[in-house]
């Protein structure tokens, strides 16, 4: 029995920050990912597709998407669970009462806030999941669950939950109620960001998210392959990002000049030339010159481009002065704002120091009378 698990792939988002095009061309990317994953599932021969909620990221969706959606799963005739979540949860008459009329029997839906039951009889499992109502399910599906006696078949669940908090608004499983339930596989969604398995058999799993969207989402993104065999359960990661997210950290006190700094930040990027679609933040740190600095923020795309990755984003976290020394010295209410906050610009603390850096660049800026905005935010904001 092998399984591709999925979710969280929140398509038709607003994507306002991109505009109306930069919004439509990122919508377009999300249904060609919905494409691969379907791909994937064909290529990989996989006998069943999980998608653990958040499919969608509204109860509105565009008829292109929709569209697709049917298309795929007509197409791949893989049957296909689906556990609405909390952003495309489940309502009469809605999208997935709508895709459940058209789709019959391919489209396995969850549609009650309690536990619910299909049995597949041609794969001989039993699929258990159940629907968020509404943008919020506050107690636990599996809390009382009655799960029936086994009659041999493999027992797959598929849930959008919250793993994380008891009290949590959404579906507050926890790992002991699912393990009661001795379920072969526990497909979840909603919390992009977990590890690799909750579990220490690695039968519970998040699905993690496909393909990163922005910052939050850092690396490749992708589906697992699971193969569930004789008692045993493997997982495979299969990368179908085009587009992943990185950040890091370089410090550039030791350039000589902006031209040293801009070979460190090209090799910086460089690492990343072979992920497709790279974006790349890169925290500059240290001390430099604040005329370097703004002339290399400026060359930040020119820099992506010479380096072979998709986006480059430059942050200036540097101290704003070479001479720290002078300003230590200084009896003015510059010396006094460094050295109040010298603890902390010299903190082990990363956020500390990034923190009080800000701090100073914009204190100073105040100081002099310069703008305040300019000295901080220098960059765009996140993509
Ligand atoms: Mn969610």
């Amino acid at each position: 029995m092998r399984l591709l698990h999925t979710g969280d792939l929140h398509l038709d988002s607003a994507f306002c920050a991109y505009g109306q095009r930069g919004a439509e061309q990122q919508r377009e990317a999300g249904r060609a990912m919905l494409r691969r994953i379907f791909e994937c599932a064909e290529s990989e021969k996989c006998d069943m597709i999980l998608i653990a909620g958040d499919l969608f990221d509204g109860r509105f969706v565009s008829p292109a998407t929709e569209e697709l959606f049917c298309e795929l799963v007509e197409k791949t005739n893989i049957p296909t669970v689906l556990s609405p979540g909390n952003h495309d949860w489940y309502t009469e008459g809605g999208i997935y009462s709508r895709l459940s009329a058209k789709l019959s029997d391919k489209l396995i839906l969850f549609s009650s806030s309690e536990l619910q039951m299909f049995e597949l009889d041609a794969l001989r499992v039993r699929v258990f999941g159940y629907a968020f109502g509404s943008a919020v399910l506050s107690h636990s599906p599996l809390s009382d669950a009655n799960i029936p006696e086994d009659n041999g078949y493999l027992k797959i669940f598929c849930g959008h939950a919250d793993l994380s908090s008891p009290v949590s608004r959404y579906a507050p499983l926890t790992l002991g109620e699912i393990e009661r339930c001795g379920f072969d596989y526990a497909a979840l969604g909603h919390i992009h960001n977990r590890g690799e398995q909750e579990d220490s058999r690695g039968r519970v799993r998040y699905c993690g998210f496909c393909e990163g969207r922005s910052f939050d989402e850092i690396g490749e993104g992708g589906v697992w392959i699971v193969d569930l065999d004789g008692g045993e359960c493997r997982a495979e990661r299969r990368i179908l990002a085009q587009k992943s997210f990185y950040i890091c950290e370089t410090d550039i006190s030791s350039c000589a000049d902006t031209n040293a700094i801009v070979g460190v930040l090209r090799a910086e990027a460089a690492r990343y030339s072979d992920v497709a679609g790279a974006h790349l933040r890169i925290y500059l740190c240290g001390r430099a010159s604040e005329g370097a600095v703004s002339y290399v923020l400026s060359r930040a795309d020119a820099i992506a481009k010479s380096a072979g990755i998709a986006y480059l984003e430059l942050v200036d976290e540097t101290l704003p002065l070479l001479d720290g020394d002078y300003l230590e010295r200084d009896t003015t209410l510059r010396g006094e704002l460094y050295r109040t906050l010298l603890p902390k610009l010299t903190s082990e603390n990363a956020d500390e120091r990034r923190l009080a850096s800000r701090a100073l660049r914009i204190g100073l800026a105040a100081i002099d009378g310069r703008s305040v905005f300019g000295a901080d935010e220098r960059d765009g904001g996140e993509v």
